[in-house]
């Protein structure tokens, strides 16, 4: 076995107990876990459960998905040649466009009598990605979700404000039943009416807002402007994903309405909300290893990269039944550490995912995310917490233009605008070394998100 194909997170890092010292000036107290017993689970153990699952899904989906039978044929690998983990490498991936191509349920293990609930993503060019879940896959996935939100912070009799959108998008009923089972209130808000929201999060007392960061830095807004002190409020947690955001953007917000901002990854392909997400530690998003297999790649070569190395996840569903998922290639770009947590947790923790890589801008042979830009703009004196790219092409070369928007701090005038955009400018070429073209924009100019930001206007020739 080329040793350079197991996968990492396969070592199991030899410590008896997960350490549960605090560190210094932490409580002694343990976190509060919604199942304990599989979140602590020894990593040798939760190792054996997952091979022992992978191969029953193995099974499953070979018998029941005509494209999952014919790849793992071509690959010549049967469920049953699977003895260990490191055999994962053998399988075939699958990706985005199968789902396309199979719309809308060319890809179901189960016929559609035993699905209870499907969700779509909209997908900017051509067919919608369908998704479907029978009754054990929504249970699994409100498991998962109230999993995620007591790793957060919550905790039963909470008041949980779910801001993320209701309807075919994931983000909002995988919110919402995740906190009915986890003991919580929800209030089921979905996103826009932001003047409302911030009404209802102060009167009905709200300790945890579910929504997209760059929605929360909406309302954080519409909570100043209208004079209400969320910083005085019952909030405490925030939980906030569906987009790639910055350590920048985390201060920002938690400073605007005084909680802590966590971070929680998911995809509907692979289920929804509740894949991955941050314990109080805020120190990578544990990723719900009895549940799904994680592997970083190198995007090019397929290979493991080492582990804390950045390349693609891959996710492999462990326990789904209408849509079980072999190797699916995620595009996000993310590193990965099985070292033990504070927080007792002993599931891998995947750092913040910086963009996909099909978000990547080669801007005259420099490569940049929309993250990295965001990194930079925010906390830049006189420049709100709001932008967007256009990306244009002009002759052969990508030229990258950055809107961003003035405080009203910044002052008025031609002037004042002319020498903020030279300082933006001039910020992202000496941080991120690209030539940008930057416009400044009036306050309250740059669109506002209701959900998930579009951060990039691609205006290059199809
Ligand atoms: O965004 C599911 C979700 C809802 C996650 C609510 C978290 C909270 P999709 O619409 O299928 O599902 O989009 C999935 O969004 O592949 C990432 O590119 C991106 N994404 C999701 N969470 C994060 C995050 C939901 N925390 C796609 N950081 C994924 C960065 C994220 N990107």
């Amino acid at each position: 076995m080329n040793a350079m194909l197991v996968p990492r997170y396969a070592k199991v890092h030899h410590r008896a107990k997960p350490s549960r010292a605090p560190a210094p000036g932490r409580s002694k107290e343990k976190p509060f876990m919604f199942d304990e017993a599989a979140e602590t689970m020894p990593r040798e153990k939760l190792l054996r459960l997952q091979l022992r699952r992978l191969r029953a899904m193995l099974e499953d989906a070979c018998n029941r998905v005509p494209l999952h039978r014919k790849r793992m044929k071509a690959a010549r690998v049967r469920p049953e040649d699977v003895r260990s983990l490191e055999d994962l490498a053998r399988l075939p991936y699958t990706v985005k466009t199968d789902l396309r191509d199979h719309y809308p349920f060319g890809m179901f293990a189960r016929p559609h009598e035993q699905l209870s609930r499907l969700h779509a993503s909209s997908g900017t060019t051509g067919k919608p990605t369908v998704v479907g879940y029978t009754h054990n896959d929504l249970a699994t996935w409100a498991d998962l979700m109230a999993r995620s939100l007591a790793c957060a912070g919550a905790r039963p009799g909470d008041v949980i404000h779910n801001a993320y959108g209701y309807g075919l998008f994931t983000g909002g009923l995988g919110a919402h039943y995740g906190a009915e089972r986890l003991g919580a209130t929800v209030v089921p808000m979905s996103g826009g009416a932001t003047e409302r929201q911030v009404v209802l999060l102060k009167d009905f007392g709200a300790r945890v807002l579910c929504s997209t960061p760059s929605y929360a830095l909406n309302i954080a807004e519409v909570a100043e402007r209208d004079g209400v002190d969320l910083r005085r409020s019952k909030l405490a947690i925030g939980v906030f994903g569906a987009e790639p955001w910055s350590e920048g953007m985390r201060r920002e917000i938690q400073i605007r309405l005084g909680l802590k901002a966590i971070d929680i990854y998911g995809l509907s392909e692979i289920m929804g909300p509740g894949v991955a997400i941050e314990c109080e530690a805020q120190a990578g998003l544990h990723g719900w290893e009895d549940h799904f297999l994680f592997e970083v790649l190198d995007a090019e070569t397929g290979t493991p990269v080492p582990e804390g190395h950045a390349g693609e996840l891959v996710i492999t569903t462990l326990t789904k039944e209408a849509l079980p998922m072999i190797r699916y290639r995620t595009r996000d770009i993310t590193r990965a550490t099985t070292e033990p947590c504070n927080c007792g947790r002993t599931h891998l923790r995947l750092k913040r995912i910086t963009g996909r890589n099909d978000d990547m801008l080669i801007i005259r042979g420099v490569n940049v995310y929309p993250s990295q830009i965001e990194s930079v703009l925010i906390g830049l004196p006189d420049i709100a917490p709001h932008y967007q790219l256009v990306v244009e092409r002009k002759g052969n070369l990508d030229e990258l233009g950055v809107e961003v928007e003035a405080m009203a701090s910044a002052g008025t005038g031609e002037d004042v605008y002319r020498a903020l955009a030279e300082r933006v400018r001039y910020q992202i070429k000496s941080l991120i070394g690209v030539t940008t073209t930057v416009t400044v924009k009036k306050p309250g100019e740059v669109p506002r998100s209701q959900g998930k930001a579009v951060r990039v206007r691609d205006l290059r020739p199809k």
